[in-house]
């Protein structure tokens, strides 16, 4: 009898709290959906970490960042992988946001740092990327094609000794694949030198595919492929080497000459 009694108590609790939880969720998705429908434009503004915890906000398609610069904007301040949706109809994928490098915000697109990944490619698998977001990577021109609406290019270098530099071009975009990603970009600014204004203008080439201005292939013969014309000044998807000298290694003449780097991430904003 007392048995039964107690276990008559623990169930109306369990219930009462499954009541009060069930009326929390669906508060949350009236909330969701009232906000969706109020919502002037195809985005909305979640529950922000300051309120409830990153994970506690269920994305709605429409809730996606449109990139990192987005997310930055809806309270999402910690580097990492974010899924994100441009909102140009061909779907979410996933990308690394840079949340420190100069107020954060931006979208990496390439990085070199320890030499793991084979970036001389060819032209399918830079139009696809490949690589790890958290290692090193190349997210493919398909998706900086996406990205690159005149929108901010930084590039982030280190030398093998530890220093650092950065160069910087506004209005940064590259073309589609019928244009096979011509480069586009505007003003440089920064402390690493401008080795790239050198390609404005230039189309993608990789070792299978020759796009450049050379009578050779400026991606076989420099170990990489790049916006090259005949060839270029930068050579940031070449080959990684401790040591490494000359213009087939990650260089970027205007920081240090031909020595090759030790770190560069490419990101936009
Ligand atoms: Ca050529």
């Amino acid at each position: 009898m007392v048995y039964s009694l107690f276990v008559c108590i623990f169930c109306l609790f369990v219930s009462a709290n499954s009541l009060v939880h069930n009326a929390r969720e669906s508060d949350g998705s009236h909330l969701q959906k009232r906000d969706v429908q109020n919502a002037s434009v195809a985005e909305v503004s979640c529950v922000t970490p300051s309120t409830l915890g990153f994970s506690s906000c269920p994305l709605t398609d429409n809730a996606k960042p449109r990139n990192c610069r987005h997310a930055l904007q809806l309270g999402h301040n910690v580097s990492g992988i974010y899924e994100i949706d441009p909102r140009d109809g061909l779907g979410s994928f996933d990308v690394y946001c840079d949340m420190q490098t100069d107020g954060g915000g931006w979208t990496v697109f390439q990085r070199r740092k320890d030499g793991s990944e084979n970036f001389n490619r060819n032209w399918n698998d830079c139009v696809k990327g490949f690589g790890h977001l958290y290692g090193e990577f190349w997210l493919g021109l398909d998706k900086i094609h996406r990205l690159a609406t005149s929108v901010d290019l930084r590039i982030d270098l280190m030398a093998f000794n530890g220093e650092t530099a950065y160069a910087q071009y506004e209005y940064f975009t590259i073309g589609d694949s019928r244009s096979s990603y011509v480069l586009y970009f505007g003003q440089y600014s920064g402390n690493a030198g401008d080795s790239l204004t050198y390609s404005r203008g230039m189309k993608f080439t990789t070792s299978d595919k020759d796009n450049d201005l050379s009578s050779s292939n400026c991606a076989a013969s420099h170990k990489g492929p790049w916006w090259y014309k005949g060839c270029s000044l930068s050579f940031l998807n070449s080959l990684y080497k401790f040591g490494g000298r000359g213009w087939k290694h990650v260089v970027w003449s205007s920081f240090k000459g031909p020595a090759s780097l030790q770190r560069v991430e490419m990101k936009l904003k």
